[in-house]
């Protein structure tokens, strides 16, 4: 008897002590964020891994879509249990994972449009979503996902190709998946390790905001502001000055550049 080849997408070895200890791999999923939020009802291991060569109904944060053809993307999605007050932490975490994985694999450094878009000369190559099961004060768990197009054909997809990109545009050819997901796999678990202890390297991420000090626009879930993105704080909300020199608190939203 033979035993099957890894699939092109599992790493062989991680350094990683709870992210990744566990990985569930899916050839085709509608969803990681769906397989992922099952497992951990059933009890799956902090830290367990779901990922897929494909998703069919992927997605992103307030129903839209996220696409993800075989062959070309990572879809992750990481079970994790932190304190409650750290929860605001962990999409933080996955854009500065996915910068710090893209940097070691291909050494190309990206940049953060707040609140978690990461992107490669302006345009989006990887998106966050932190979906979380509470009841009633305590958390139950969290699902912390990331979408990373790595050899992606944005022209194909004419619904993302003015705003999308793919690393392997960027790097000077095609990326190894593997490579790269071990390596976001190791750096998620460093900063969920640092997020636990206390100290989660909230000036790094700061470093790879390319917001502030801009004009931008943020829509968000209540309301529509403008004004200058000044800071951000330790939770990682944006502070906008509003023109009537007013300043407010946005947890979160979408930001486009004012002209
Ligand atoms: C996000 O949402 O950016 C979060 C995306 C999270 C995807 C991961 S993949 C693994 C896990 N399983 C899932 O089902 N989801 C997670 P948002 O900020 O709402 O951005 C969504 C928007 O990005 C869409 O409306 C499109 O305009 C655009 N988009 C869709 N697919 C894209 C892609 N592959 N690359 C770049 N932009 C894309």
């Amino acid at each position: 008897m033979t035993t099957p080849a890894p699939h092109e997408l599992i790493p062989r070895r991680l350094a990683s002590k709870k992210v990744g200890g566990r990985i569930v791999y899916y050839p085709s999923v509608g969803s990681t964020m769906d397989a992922a939020r099952v497992a951990a009802e059933l009890g799956a291991h902090d830290g367990t891994a779901v990922t897929a060569d494909e998703q069919t109904r992927g997605r992103g944060r307030l129903g839209r879509s996220w696409i993800t053809p075989p062959d070309s993307s990572i879809a992750l999605s990481v079970i994790v249990r932190p304190a409650m007050p750290d929860l605001p932490k962990v999409s933080l975490a996955g854009s500065l994972a996915v910068v710090r994985a893209i940097r070691r694999v291909t050494g190309v450094e990206a940049s953060i449009k707040w609140p978690n878009d990461v992107l490669l000369g302006g345009r989006k190559v990887a998106g966050v979503l932190v979906e979380s099961s509470v009841i009633g004060d305590a958390l139950q768990s969290a699902v912390l996902g990331i979408g990373v197009n790595v050899n992606l054909e944005t022209e194909a997809f004419p619904e993302i190709s003015p705003t999308a990109t793919s690393v392997h545009k960027h790097a000077r050819g095609h990326v190894p998946r593997r490579e790269l997901l071990a390596a976001l796999l190791e750096e998620l678990d460093d900063l969920y390790r640092s997020m636990t202890e206390g100290s989660f390297p909230i000036e790094e991420w700061r470093e790879r905001l390319e917001t502030i000090g801009r004009e931008v626009r943020v829509r968000s879930a209540e309301a529509m502001e403008e004004g200058v993105a000044e800071a951000v704080n330790s939770q990682g909300a944006l502070l906008l000055r509003r023109d009537d020199g007013s300043l407010i608190e946005v947890l979160a939203g979408e930001v486009t550049l004012r002209v």
